[in-house]
């Protein structure tokens, strides 16, 4: 088999594209030589690749990303990089780029072909005539550096007189070019403007008659169904399908839609109806009767039914001139943005507006985070680290990720897993945290890159949303009227120009079947009118009706002292984004810098930490770096006992947890505090945090490490984002305590909660069990057992107290008790027919604000493991009091996974198992003698 049969076949197995192109080269497959006169630099290179990893391979520069790396390599972005290769002769050629980044001129044979600027779009060249009269034919793709051409567009009519607006962190310019934003540096990541052919690139040949599919479009909805607005679930499915391809399309030509499911089984093979060609693409529609296909769920709502369709170009005698298979499904999922209903106001919906996601026409509770580049550099973001990441994600009971705006869009393989699994991602265009040229090249150019990823992904199940950007209605434009009052009438002009003018239309023009906001953070429409095809959306923006309720929020309070006073947690539809900073583990540290820097304030560390961002090249940002790392310090000291370890190792270990430990608490929070809106006025469906995961190693809003290691953040939120939850609400000013349980599932759900008040001794407070005021709880053994029945999506309280009250009335010592909360539950999962399942979940709430003020015990924590490498399992006992914040720790190095449970609270004579799950160990499993048990308890010893 031939290199190029091969990689065809193998492109089939995931069908990314399907073509019946003679020949298809990957240019992966050439010898490429990396090079820069400047620094006499020459070495082999890669494609896909940049020239940071191809330097790192030839090792003429260090690990990118230990110690201050991504200071000392600044070099490496402000200079230029060639890529050189041979080519076989080839004729009738064709050169396409998945993606070049970003500056780029292109020459083969000594021939200019083109020149790029963008690194999201799909280039592709003719050079036939630049082969034609070559002996010796070569490629030869010089990158200009990013940061040099930004700064040179500066000082042309791209840029504009933004004042306030623009959010620099550390090269500058980012917004006038197109390129992934946070390579020019972001508050959680590295600055490194990476160059190269970053995505796959082919050299294509054609001979007559012959076509290359270099992208397919695939649309699926119900009839009738128009963007952003729930369609009728009756009708049957149109399947729309649009080849781009290279050569010529017949006049002729028609199309055929073959759809399989997984077990190729025949759903329907139909000849298109409504065939069109224009613009170098041949599109058509099938109608699937509703009955033929089954339903694709997210995570936790039912199954992942997938199929695939195949969409062949037929020639004038049914001979195939072109074919390309997606796999796909059948789903609908809209963001409802529609006016509260005269149905949802009697059901005590406050007026305003929805915002909320519908899948398959059911609301549904979106519970996740937010996803960030997984790494600076792109092209070793491998298929494996990617399921390893989405697993945790699955693990973690997540079900929705919003890819957020200024990383890239995302390649298809993510998607291909996010299918899979059930994840939705709300996706974004490129934009964030700045406002953006207005002038027509640029607009042009954003068009191109618009249109290529609207149709390349929108075949997949799991696209939920297009998003134009990342918070510009709330800050940008707010930031906009704030510093330039008199022109605000142009910054909004021209956000609408690309964002309602160049955006929308590319949704709207390529799918009927996603719903398109112009920014991430928005308070919706106030119009929709499909047929005004010139302005189908106008925003609300601000006018908004005094006391009703519209769109999603954005929350970041880093005045720690009130993170757990709920009234400062915002009240909307949904939560898209919130958080506050933690320090990654000491083994995540270990793996990037020196063991002398292992300590809180070491320079190497504080300058990792960009929140604050330096706001530019200095590498000297001690100021605000000291202020994020002050404000981890300042939240542990308000919360916790604070470690104070003799053995600097330790106590830097400590302290990293402890952020943690923070983080996780301060989310958890926002979290049930989010969640139990459905079932308030404010229905709200939806929380987000702020991040999934990390790009590197630094003190970031992530709950997962960039080894994959999960900090406590990621445990804490598994936890409680458990279908059936029950959760302590306390004013500690007032002493008011509730207590309600809150469930995402569909139907009701019955059960019990037991309340019991224990000391920290972990002796159960008998005197204190009749402390609730719900009518049908019994009492006994020191134990309140309260039945509920929560609705679907829905709350409902089983306890309210006041905790002054119980200290003054009952005499109960509030820096001696706490209350552990424990739900049983039954009922059923979505879309599922088996038998009732159980639910439990449990939370412990402490009377004191600051655990530093509790009576803590030791509680003479022990550990063993079940020494099965194969299925490992360690079991955890409080033997003398009750364990706060028990912390599993694994060794670093050799072993990546996680336990199936962290951070959780423990009574004495209660012991637990916990299982780990292995996802890589190259130890044979000795990793397990150093799993190591600890609690809040062991801050408080030296
Ligand atoms: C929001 C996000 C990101 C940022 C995060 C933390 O602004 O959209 O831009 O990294 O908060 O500051």
């Amino acid at each position: 088999m031939s290199r190029s049969v091969l990689m065809l076949s193998l492109a089939l197995s995931r069908a990314p594209f399907l073509s019946l192109a003679q020949s298809v080269t990957s240019m992966s497959d050439l010898e490429w030589t990396l090079s820069n006169p400047n620094y006499s630099i020459s070495v082999s290179g890669k494609v896909p690749s940049q020239a940071h990893l191809d330097l790192y391979d030839s090792e003429v520069i260090g690990d990118p990303y230990y110690g201050l790396n991504d200071f000392n390599l600044r070099w490496v972005a402000e200079t230029n990089w060639t890529y050189t290769a041979s080519l076989s002769s080839f004729a009738s050629t064709w050169l396409v780029f998945d993606g070049l980044d970003t500056f780029s001129t292109i020459s083969v044979c000594n021939e200019l072909v083109a020149s790029t600027n963008n690194q999201f779009r799909q280039y592709y060249f003719d050079v036939t005539q630049a082969l034609n009269n070559c002996t010796s034919p070569d490629i030869t793709i010089n990158f200009g550096s990013a940061p040099n051409i930004a700064n040179a567009l500066a000082n042309t009519s791209l840029n504009e007189p933004w004042e306030g607006t623009q959010l620099t962190y550390e090269f500058p310019n980012r917004w006038l070019i197109r390129k992934e934003q946070s390579d020019f540096g972001w508050d959680w990541g590295p600055a490194f403007a990476p160059a190269g052919v970053w995505k796959p690139a082919y050299i294509v040949q054609l001979s007559q008659n012959q076509l290359y599919v270099r992208n397919t479009l695939l649309d699926i909805y119900r009839r009738g169904q128009l963007n952003n607005l729930p369609p009728d679930q009756t009708q049957s499915w149109v399947v729309n399908a649009s080849l781009d391809v290279l050569g010529s399309i017949p006049q002729n030509a028609r199309l055929r839609i073959d759809i399989k499911d997984v077990n190729n089984r025949t759903v329907t093979s139909s000849v298109a109806s409504n065939v069109t060609v224009s613009g170098g693409a041949i599109s058509g529609n099938i109608i699937v009767a509703d009955n033929a296909v089954q339903l694709w769920w997210p995570n936790g709502l039912g199954p992942q039914n997938l199929y695939y369709a195949t969409v062949t170009v037929l020639g004038s005698s049914n001979n195939t001139i072109a074919s390309s298979t997606k796999r796909t499904a059948f789903r609908t999922i809209v963001l409802n943005m529609e006016p509260i209903s005269q149905r949802q106001l009697a059901q005590g919906i406050q007026n305003g507006n929805n915002w909320h996601f519908e899948i398959n026409g059911h609301e549904l509770y979106a519970k996740g985070s937010n996803l960030i580049p997984p790494d600076a550099f792109w092209p070793r973001v491998t298929e494996t680290r990617i399921q390893q990441l989405f697993d945790s994600v699955v693990s973690g009971n997540q079900n929705m990720l919003r890819v957020w705006a200024s990383g890239a869009y995302q390649p298809d393989f993510i998607y291909d897993i996010a299918d899979e699994k059930g994840i939705l991602l709300w996706s974004e265009f490129e934009f964030s945290d700045s406002l953006y040229p207005a002038a027509q090249s640029f607009l042009d150019n954003v068009r191109q890159e618009a249109i290529y990823n609207v149709r390349r992904v929108n075949h997949h199940p799991s696209l939920a949303l297009w998003a134009g950007g990342n918070e510009l209605e709330n800050l940008e434009l707010y930031l906009a009227n704030l510093s330039d009052p008199g022109n605000y009438s142009r910054w909004q002009d021209e956000y609408e120009t690309l964002f309602l003018g160049v955006l929308l239309p590319t949704v709207y023009e390529n799918s009927r079947s996603i719903s398109y906001i112009p920014s991430s953070t928005t308070n919706g429409y106030l119009t929709l009118n499909h047929s005004n095809l010139e302005h189908p959306m106008v925003e609300r923006y601000n006018n908004l009706t005094p006391g009703y309720i519209y769109g999603d929020t954005d929350h970041y309070d880093y005045d720690s002292s009130v993170a757990f006073n709920l009234s400062s947690y915002p009240v909307g539809r949904f939560a898209n984004e919130f958080g506050f900073h933690s320090m990654p583990s000491l083994q995540s540290w270990q793996d990037a810098v020196a063991p002398e820097d292992l300590h809180f304030n070491s320079t190497t560390i504080q300058l990792r930490n960009h929140h604050y961002p330096s706001g530019g090249l200095n590498t000297t940002n001690f100021p605000n770096s000291t202020k994020g790392m002050g404000e981890m310090t300042i939240a542990v000291e308000q919360y916790y006992p604070t470690p104070n370890k003799n053995d600097a190792l330790a106590n830097f270990s400590s302290w990293c947890l402890a952020t943690q430990i923070f983080q996780a608490d301060f989310y958890r929070s926002q979290i049930t505090y989010y969640r139990r809106g459905s079932g308030m006025p404010e229905r709200q469906l939806g929380s987000l945090y702020w991040q999934l995961e990390d790009i590197w190693q630094a003190p970031t809003w992530a709950g997962i490490e960039y080894s994959g290691r999960w900090k406590v953040l990621h445990y804490i939120a598994k936890d409680i984002y458990s279908r059936v939850i029950v959760a302590p609400y306390w004013n500690y000013t007032t002493g008011d305590l509730s207590v309600y349980v809150t469930s995402d599932l569909w139907d009701t759900v019955d059960g019990t909660v037991d309340l019991t008040w224990y000391d920290w001794g972990g002796n159960v407070l008998t005197n204190m069990s009749s402390t609730t005021t719900t009518n049908s709880s019994t009492s006994g053994g020191g134990s309140t057992s309260v039945p509920f029945s929560v609705g679907a999506l829905n709350t409902t309280k089983v306890m309210q107290t006041n905790t002054n009250a119980l200290s003054k009335s009952q005499g109960m010592d509030l820096t001696n008790a706490v209350l552990r909360m424990n739900l049983t539950a039954t009922g059923n999962l979505p879309n599922n027919d088996s038998a009732p399942s159980t639910f439990t979940h449990e939370f412990f709430f402490h009377p004191v604000l600051s655990l530093a003020d509790a009576k803590l015990t030791d509680p003479g924590l022990t550990i063993s493991s079940n020494n099965n490498s194969a299925s490992p399992a360690f079991t955890v006992e409080a033997t003398s009091g009750v364990s706060a914040w028990t912390w599993l720790d694994f060794p670093n190095g050799g072993v990546m996974g996680n336990f199936e449970d962290n951070g959780f609270w423990l009574v004495p004579g209660e012991p637990k198992t916990v299982a780990f799950d292995v996802k890589n160990d190259t130890t044979g499993g000795k990793w397990m003698e150093d799993v190591t048990v600890s609690s809040l308890w062991d801050f408080t010893t030296p």
